[in-house]
């Protein structure tokens, strides 16, 4: 069975996908960026919901369910923080996207969107955090049935850019 992946420049709480994914922070109680966005386009209840998760570990995922998105779940993943490079950034971003599918495959999702995870505030260079997605993307993907499009959604034309070079360097 074939997957599409796709890149879109575009806000990720607009996207029509049966999941998207939030970069959030440990504590899971929301903030900027677009965890920001995701929490005032869902609702009150999201964050209630989140309350009760007692947080996330970085690396790590939570799912709860979407409330006004047009998506039926958001899975709550926190990137690392850049520190350079050399403190496990790469593995424990690796970590956030494939956990990330493996929670939504769980739940029968069949198209899942990604944020460009750990780029913003928490400062990761975007060329090497797209490496990281379309590599881990790329290699998982045709282990999972349910899984029919996978959205990398990007903030910025030049982000969108990025991955759109990468996929085709990568003949994915
Ligand atoms: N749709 C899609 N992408 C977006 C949106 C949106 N609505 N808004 C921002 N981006 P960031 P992080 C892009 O900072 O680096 C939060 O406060 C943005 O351009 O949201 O993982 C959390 O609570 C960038 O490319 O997430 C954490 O404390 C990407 O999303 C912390 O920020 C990620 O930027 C997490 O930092």
């Amino acid at each position: 069975m074939s997957i599409e992946l796709s890149v879109k420049e575009a806000d990720i709480t607009t996207l029509q996908v049966d999941a998207i994914v939030n970069a959030a922070n440990s504590s899971l109680l929301g903030g900027g960026g677009v965890d920001g966005a995701i929490h005032r386009a869902a609702g009150p209840r999201l964050l209630e919901e989140c309350r009760g998760l007692g947080g996330c570990d970085v690396g790590d995922t939570k799912l709860t369910l979407a409330y006004r998105l047009k998506a039926r779940f958001v899975v709550h993943t926190v990137g690392p923080v850049w520190r350079g490079g050399s403190e496990g950034e790469p593995d424990l971003l690796a970590s956030c996207y494939r956990r990330s599918m493996a929670v939504a495959v769980k739940k029968q999702v069949s198209s899942l969107a990604f944020p460009c995870i750990s780029t913003g505030v928490y400062g990761y260079p975007a060329e090497l955090a797209a490496e990281v997605a379309v590599d881990v993307v790329g290699s998982v993907i045709s282990r999972y049935d349910s899984l029919r499009e996978v959205v990398f959604c990007c903030f910025s034309r030049g982000d969108a850019e990025l991955y759109e070079r990468l996929i085709r360097i990568r003949e994915i």
